[in-house]
């Protein structure tokens, strides 16, 4: 991040803050590509919420790379920069990432030390301020999905819901990166807290237009199948999830939660072009119809 920032395309600004720190005292850092106008809109990617989804991590930094590489080269990418500010945060969860390179490479959580000191960490995308605590996250420290103590008690959590709130619907379309199976999700991944059914959101036929656009055009790349549909419908109830938070109490008007290609977390790099070349272009696909409404 620090190398791209250094090498901005000219005419643009670039800059890598720190918006945060993490349980172990580790950065989360950002990367934010703009021409510095004012009042833009924002498109928000991230990845590596969740430790072992490694691909998300190589695909967010191919799709950095991509942009710096390819202004005035590529038509997509010259409208995309010329016209939005773009804020990456590749690695959300840092202490999970580096304890799946030097202790436990399927680990998914983070690394906080719990209630249980034997099972550590809670599960970031269970944590955000979003039905905390309801339908499909759990109270034991020792489960995968583990929604912590407290609403929003992680370090990394806050950091992302700050920047988040700060931004509001400044962001037009925040993404966030997750593996695997080919789906291109959209919130919500709660249930309705009265009827515990999926929760249908007002403004779902739109939504879900966007959300076929980009699966549609992520198939026409390799010839492959790509789910899509709300989370709670398509994969499973989800409480506590970033994504549900921006959309559902910052007013994100859309947001996307993409499972990358594969069926495992351990790919080898082979995998990385080809995961990019899906997700950019579901990224170019869902803004051209959110553009085209
Ligand atoms: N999938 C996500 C999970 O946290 C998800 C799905 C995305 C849920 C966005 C809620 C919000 O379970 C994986 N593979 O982690
Ligand atoms: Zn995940």
């Amino acid at each position: 991040m620090d190398k791209i920032a250094a090498k901005c395309i000219p005419g643009f600004v670039c800059v890598v803050d720190v918006i945060g720190s993490s349980f172990e005292k580790q950065p989360i850092k950002r990367l934010k590509i703009s021409k510095n106008v004012a009042n833009r809109r924002v498109i928000w990617l991230d990845a590596t919420t969740h430790a072992r989804e490694w691909l998300t991590t190589a695909t967010t930094f191919k799709i950095m790379k991509h942009l710096q590489d390819k202004y005035k080269v590529d038509s997509s990418v010259t409208k995309l920069l010329d016209k939005y500010d773009w804020h990456f945060i590749p690695v959300v969860n840092p202490d999970g990432y580096l304890y799946t390179w030097t202790a436990s490479r399927l680990w998914r959580k983070n690394r906080r030390i719990n209630s249980k000191p034997s099972c550590p960490g809670v599960d970031l995308n269970r944590n955000a301020d979003s039905e905390w605590g309801s339908n499909g996250a759990s109270s034991d420290p020792c489960s995968e999905t583990y929604a912590g103590p407290s609403v929003a008690s992680e370090l990394e959590t806050k950091a992302l819901q700050t920047i988040v709130t700060a931004l509001g619907s400044k962001i037009i379309e925040m993404i966030t990166l997750h593996a695997y199976g080919n789906y291109w999700l959209i919130p919500f991944g709660h249930t309705d807290n009265r009827t515990k059914l999926c929760y249908v959101a007002p403004d779902a036929t739109e939504t879900m237009r966007v959300a076929n656009a980009a699966a549609n055009a992520i198939e026409k790349v390799f010839n492959t199948k790509w789910k899509r549909g709300t989370i709670c419908s398509t994969i499973y109830p989800a409480s506590g999830g970033m994504i549900d938070y921006a959309k559902g109490k910052q007013g994100v008007p859309y947001a996307a939660g993409v499972e990358v290609r594969g069926n495992g977390f351990i790919v080898p790099p082979s995998q990385i072009n080809p995961s990019f070349l899906e997700v950019w272009a579901g990224i170019v696909a869902s803004i051209e119809a959110i553009e085209n409404k």
